[in-house]
């Protein structure tokens, strides 16, 4: 049980149906949000300090969204060359009533890396879940989602944890223990390394409680790599926008002094590491005061922010079995660009 201090309640009407419709006539919706994100900014800070210091300068992905760089994100899956996100969503709606029936009714949905609940909502029609819980490190945006759905007379029981997952995934105070769907959609597994991922799964094959938990997961696939670098690397430039804003997220945290014209976007496939990498790429030689430090950069030299892992279908289907889960399924679209994946535990 999370300490009191960090769980804040919400009670509220959901908006009047109707101009004629009173508050009183509908019932009020609660939910709970628990707060567990010990985020420890002071070290943060400093492992980010040494990652722009070492020799193979780097910045960790998370510091992608700030405010702009959010937006920026959203800009992105509108581009003609990044297909993941619609290609899921086409899977998504296609096979929705098929793996639906995989899954079966009435269980608690568990939804890591929540953001604005809108994939999720598409799913309570079918699924009829018992509760929704939505987990982000946003609690902005949890809030908002879990206010939003609250006035939809459709929506399940809900709940609500702030935390950050992608160190150690701990959702046991808010989990009953009961059948449990956990929804990661959006190929962010590929955002892990490939230990880091196995690590992940696994953390999420311990909170299942009974046989009839699951996991549906969504994964991008590998595929023509002029295809793979066209998406990180649009022609309008959003991608490109999206990796140099990190540097000026970097200067608001750090104090450093980056400018951003004397940086260039990389996104490529590395085929023999099959991941994209996005890197930011000095024009010239340059330097850059890192707290107390100066860090010179060469010209051409790269400090890397992502990878993005690109999985066979097979592939991913020995993950799960590894990570712990059972008789994986796999959807796709025709082209095969992406993978809709649902495992039993
Ligand atoms: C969040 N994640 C799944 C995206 C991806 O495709 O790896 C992040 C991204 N980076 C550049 N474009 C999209």
């Amino acid at each position: 049980m999370a300490p009191k201090h960090l769980i804040t309640s919400h009670r509220i009407a959901p908006p009047p149906t109707s101009a004629t419709a009173s508050a009183d006539a509908t019932p009020a919706m609660s939910f709970t949000i628990t707060n567990t994100l010990k985020l420890d900014a002071q070290a943060e800070l400093d492992a980010l300090e040494r990652s722009l210091l070492a020799p193979a300068a780097s910045i960790p992905p998370k510091f992608f969204y700030d405010a702009l760089g959010s937006t920026l994100y959203n800009a992105i899956v509108l581009t003609p060359e990044y297909y993941p996100t619609r290609t899921e969503a086409a899977i998504f709606a296609r096979d929705r009533n098929d793996i639906a029936r995989q899954i079966g009714g009435g269980k608690q949905f568990v939804d890591l890396g929540s953001g604005d609940s809108v994939k999720a909502e598409l799913w309570f029609g079918g699924l009829r879940p018992s509760r929704y819980v939505a987990v982000d490190i946003s609690g902005s945006a949890l809030n908002d989602a879990l206010l939003r759905l609250a006035g939809n007379p459709d929506a399940p029981e809900l709940a609500g944890l702030i935390t950050d997952f992608s160190r150690v995934l701990d959702v046991s105070p808010v989990l009953r223990r009961e059948p449990t769907l956990f929804f990661y959609p959006g190929s962010s597994i590929g955002n892990f390394m490939p230990d880091e991922a196995l690590w992940f799964l696994k953390q999420i094959r311990a909170h299942c409680s009974t046989p009839e938990c699951g996991l549906l997961i969504g994964v991008d696939t590998k595929k023509d790599h002029a295809r793979l670098d066209a998406a990180y690397d649009d022609a309008l430039g959003v991608t490109a926008a999206f990796n140099l804003n990190v540097l000026r997220h970097v200067n608001a945290l750090l104090g450093t002094n980056f400018d951003v014209r004397d940086w260039q976007h990389r996104g490529f496939y590395n085929p023999a590491m099959s991941r994209i990498e996005m890197h930011l790429e000095a024009r010239h030689a340059t330097q850059v005061r890192v707290r107390g430090h100066v860090r010179h950069f060469a010209s051409g030299e790269r400090i890397h922010t992502e990878n993005s892992y690109k999985y066979a279908p097979q592939e991913f289907s020995s993950v799960l079995r590894e990570a712990g889960f059972t008789d994986p399924r796999c959807w796709q679209d025709d082209a095969g660009d992406f993978s809709v994946f649902y495992a039993r535990a």
